[in-house]
């Protein structure tokens, strides 16, 4: 455990993370100084309280403060590549990030989720059975709760199920999970990795503390990737896929089934479970490998899961209007998100039925690599945001493409041209930050603008439906 009381401690960034850390660190008693390079109303109201703790805090800062520190914990979002912590770096300062702090400071075993996509509803999906089956644990990590705000209570914890960021893995020294998984790899973050290579290496980090005994589980075609790649991976690794027979978890018809020495069986039948689509096949299948490593009661694990409800803006059915489904996907930031929310709301006769919501921040991708799915799909795209150009020369030959200013617009323009069957999809491809909060954010103002149009007279006034109960995707 680092000593920290009596040191001195640079916190960089001041979202949930570094708030979380700032705590954390006067607890323990340390002086700490954090710095923000944004200086808005939040972020001076959030400063005040932090002061009122004791932390020395600098808004809008152009360098780190020139005094010397002992220790310097950098929150995800800021690269570690960038001008800001290289500075820190150069002058000799020891560098950790918020979850490496978190972990040094928790006194409980971890479960690590990571993966491209999937990992937020694997998260919940394991917290959801630990808890069902008896053990104590919290969600925390990426999925929204810092790990250095639950690190006080890991004592009274079983279990932390933490979602795992490739930002956070930059910055372990000694992180190590007792069973932890990885979802899936396919391009993500492309500004800030130079290339997939270099972001499947941060992936694998994953892995680099665990132990004879600990438990790897990956889905096969990333360790595909990784092995491609000749990254070190642990000895006991347990594979999972909807797509290969081969893997050690694999789709037997609609039945999850393993062949792994000594869990072999039938583990889940797929019509009893709320979660649909091939990607949430293989997030059960994850949350169901870490149930048996963990060698939690088999049926009381499968039924928690099976009782699952999904997270609100992942392929969430917000409205169903004279047969036309509205589909917040907010959270599909990369290529590979949106291609499975296009396999997920396939229609009944499997022509063309979606009317595509896309676009938003630019993360680097090859936008092009949803094309051909795009032309069996996709009626028609409407784009927006900083990306809407890029991804119109990529998809214009698949699919016609129209550039809007709004989700808003977008909307409006894809439910017109809706019939019934149709599905109007917003399914982003892309960041939210260049025109809202967050994800959630996206979400929300795209509700907002399907219940606006509900209203209209054209849609029937007044005729939108907020299911109360599940839709029925296709897996
Ligand atoms: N900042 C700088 N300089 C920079 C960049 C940022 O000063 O170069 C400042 C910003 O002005 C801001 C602060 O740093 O005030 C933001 O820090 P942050 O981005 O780390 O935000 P947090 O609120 O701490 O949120 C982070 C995760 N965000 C990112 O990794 C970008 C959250 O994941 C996570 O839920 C939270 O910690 C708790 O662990 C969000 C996310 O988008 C959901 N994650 C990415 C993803 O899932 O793809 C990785």
């Amino acid at each position: 455990m680092l000593e920290i009381a009596h040191k001195r401690v640079l916190v960089i960034g001041l979202g949930a993370s570094g708030r979380a850390a700032c705590q954390l660190l006067r607890q323990r008693g340390a002086t700490v100084v954090a710095i923000d390079e944004a200086d808005t109303a939040g972020l001076r109201q959030e400063a005040a309280a932090l002061e009122k703790m004791g932390v020395r805090v600098e808004l809008r800062t152009k360098g780190a403060p020139e005094e010397s520190f002992d220790l310097a914990v950098v929150s995800p979002g800021v690269p570690c590549a960038g001008a800001l912590v290289r500075r820190v770096v150069s002058r000799g300062v020891p560098l950790i990030g918020e979850l490496e702090l978190g972990y040094d400071q928790s006194r409980a075993s971890f479960v690590a989720i990571s993966g491209t996509n999937g990992k937020t509803t694997t998260t919940e999906l394991v917290a959801q059975m630990l808890t069902h089956t008896g053990r104590r644990t919290v969600a925390a990590g990426n999925v929204g709760l810092p790990l250095c705000a639950v690190a006080d209570s890991t004592p009274d914890l079983d279990y932390v199920t933490l979602e795992v960021s490739s930002f956070q893995l930059e910055t372990i020294r000694f992180f190590r999970p007792v069973v932890a998984v990885l979802t899936n790899l396919t391009p993500d973050h492309l500004d800030r990795y130079a290339d997939l290579a270099a972001y499947a290496r941060v992936k694998a980090r994953l892995f680099e503390n665990q132990r004879p005994f600990d438990w790897s589980i990956i889905q096969s075609a990333a360790l595909a990737r990784l092995r491609a790649l000749d990254v070190r991976l642990p000895d006991r690794m347990v594979t999972f896929s909807a797509s290969d027979p081969q893997a050690d978890i694999f789709l037997d018809g609609n039945r999850v089934a393993s062949r792994w020495p000594q869990w072999e069986g039938t583990w889940l039948d797929l019509r009893q479970v709320r979660l649909r689509g091939p990607h949430n096949v293989e997030n059960l299948m994850a949350a169901l490998a870490i149930g048996r490593a963990l060698e939690l009661p088999r049926d009381p694990a499968a039924a928690a899961l099976a009782a699952y409800r999904p997270a609100p803006h992942r392929c969430e059915l917000v409205a169903e209007v004279r047969g036309i489904q509205f589909v917040n996907d907010s959270k599909a930031t990369n290529v590979d998100a949106v291609i499975q929310a296009l396999l997920t709301v396939r229609g009944k006769s499997g022509l063309p039925n979606v009317w595509l919501i896309a676009g938003g921040k630019d993360k680097g991708f090859d936008y092009g690599e949803a094309g051909p799915l795009l032309s069996q799909r996709v009626k028609g795209a409407f784009l927006l945001g900083e990306t809407r150009a890029r991804i119109q020369s990529a998809w214009e030959r698949f699919v016609p493409c129209t550039a809007v200013d709004s989700l808003l617009e977008a909307v409006n323009e894809a439910a017109r041209r809706a019939v019934s069957g149709d599905v109007v999809l917003l399914s982003p491809a892309c960041s939210s930050f260049d025109m809202f909060q967050n994800y959630q954010h996206r979400g929300e103002v795209f509700r907002q603008a399907v219940a606006v149009w509900t209203q209209l007279p054209s849609a029937g006034g007044g005729g939108g439906i907020k299911p109360e109960t599940d839709f029925e995707f296709k897996h």
